[in-house]
């Protein structure tokens, strides 16, 4: 009875490994059209290599005018170097009177970093930052003009130091949308988003009370200690930090995008733990809401979206999997990826006056963008980026 019973187990055990093996084979079938097998230049369509089968599941309905390369040059005037000056994250560029404007922070002195007092030092480039403006005829001759937004009186929420700015031009008003710092810059300091808004493009600027986007309070600190890495809880992709706030009127409300940093923040395989989330108002001023899809990009760094053919296009650089890609989203929200560039210019600059239905990435045929000299200095900059058809090389026919 028993040898009996081991070849029953035997024989069931045999024919359910061949039904397992008939699914696994049958699923692997992956049919390679000889189109596809053209394209993707497969030596064999018999022997798919990971890399293959992943080449099979692109979409095949991207142009090449979604890639493009890019170069940054020196500004003019107010804008050409100043040693012992901070420019950095210049806005969007709009344009009125002739004139394009731009925003953007600005700060005079060295960084002494974490190590000294914080009370009295400057930590960051962009601590103690105020936000100013310029304007230019050309986009490359820019004269400073003074500054917009002043940081708040002690006990503000903002009285440290605001930064990192964008425009929205909406019906007639200006809203300028920052990064705020309150009390003493020190490593675990929450940083939170501001609005001010005026019926000038000059100004004067009026700050809205109280911020109105702050980081999730879900994450717990571990111990007293000023270290950010050391977390009980990490929580929210925002829980320490929302930064380079940039709001679009989108499907008659406002998409506030905004960068989050998490407490407890870790390097993975794609670097910086840097996630993108957005919150949505009915009205400019808020209040704001955020999405409970977020994050919206598990990659990028500084926010750089416009709209186009009905959604949201996106410029991910610098940190995550994904950084060095344009994603676009038809409803704002979900991302896809749409190429997959060399690099980019950073903390760019768009030109809110491009045509953007042109090409998906029109608006990013010139703008500005912000470069490292050292450490302590940044200064805004040009750059220019181009659509390539072919690589050709001297001499070479480009078609
Ligand atoms: C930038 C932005 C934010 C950060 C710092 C100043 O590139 O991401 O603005 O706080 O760096």
């Amino acid at each position: 009875l028993s040898y009996l019973l081991i070849a029953i187990i035997g024989i069931s055990l045999i024919s359910c490994n061949c039904d397992e093996k008939k699914e696994k084979t049958m699923e692997e079938k992956i049919v390679v059209t000889d189109e596809q097998q053209d394209y993707l230049g497969i030596t064999n369509k018999e022997y798919l290599s990971a890399a293959s089968k992943r080449a099979l599941k692109w979409r095949t309905d991207l142009g090449n005018e979604w890639f493009f390369e890019y170069k940054v040059f020196d500004l003019k005037g107010d804008f050409a170097y100043e040693e012992g000056v901070v420019r950095r994250d210049p806005s969007a560029m709009i344009k009125h009177d002739g004139k394009f404007y731009v925003w953007y922070s600005r700060s005079t002195g060295l960084s002494q970093g974490f190590g000294g007092d914080n009370e009295k030092d400057k930590v960051f480039p962009w601590d103690r930052c105020d936000i100013w403006y310029a304007t230019s005829e050309d986009g490359i001759t820019w004269k400073e003009e003074g500054v917009a937004v002043e940081r708040g009186k002690k006990g503000a929420y903002d009285d440290r130091s605001v930064f990192t700015v964008e425009i929205m031009e909406h019906e007639g008003m200006y809203y300028l949308c920052y990064q705020t710092v309150g009390g003493v810059y020190n490593v675990r300091v929450k940083n939170q988003v501001g609005l001010a808004w005026s019926k000038s493009i000059n100004g004067p600027w009026t700050k809205s009370e109280e911020p109105i986007l702050s980081p999730a309070d879900n994450g717990v600190w571990k111990g007293e200690e000023q270290n950010r890495f050391a977390v009980e809880k990490k929580g929210d992709f925002d829980s320490h930090k929302v930064h380079d706030p940039c709001i679009i009127p989108f499907k008659g409300k406002f998409y506030l995008y905004y960068k989050g940093e998490q407490m407890g923040e870790q390097i993975t395989f794609g670097g910086r733990q840097i996630r993108h989330g957005v919150a949505i108002a009915d009205n400019p001023k808020g209040p704001y809401v955020k999405s409970p899809y977020n994050p919206i990009s598990n990659s990028g760094h500084e926010i750089c979206v416009w709209p186009y053919n009905g959604g949201i296009a996106a410029l991910i650089t610098t940190d995550g999997p994904e950084k060095n890609t344009v994603q676009w989203a038809p409803d704002g929200i979900n991302f896809e990826i749409m190429s997959s560039i060399k690099g980019a210019p950073h903390a760019i600059g768009l030109n809110r006056t491009a045509d953007n239905e042109k090409n998906p990435t029109e608006i990013l045929r010139w703008g500005l963008t912000h470069q490292y000299k050292s450490w302590d200095y940044q200064y805004i900059r040009g750059f220019e980026t181009w659509n390539i058809k072919n690589h050709t090389a001297k001499g070479e026919t480009k078609d």
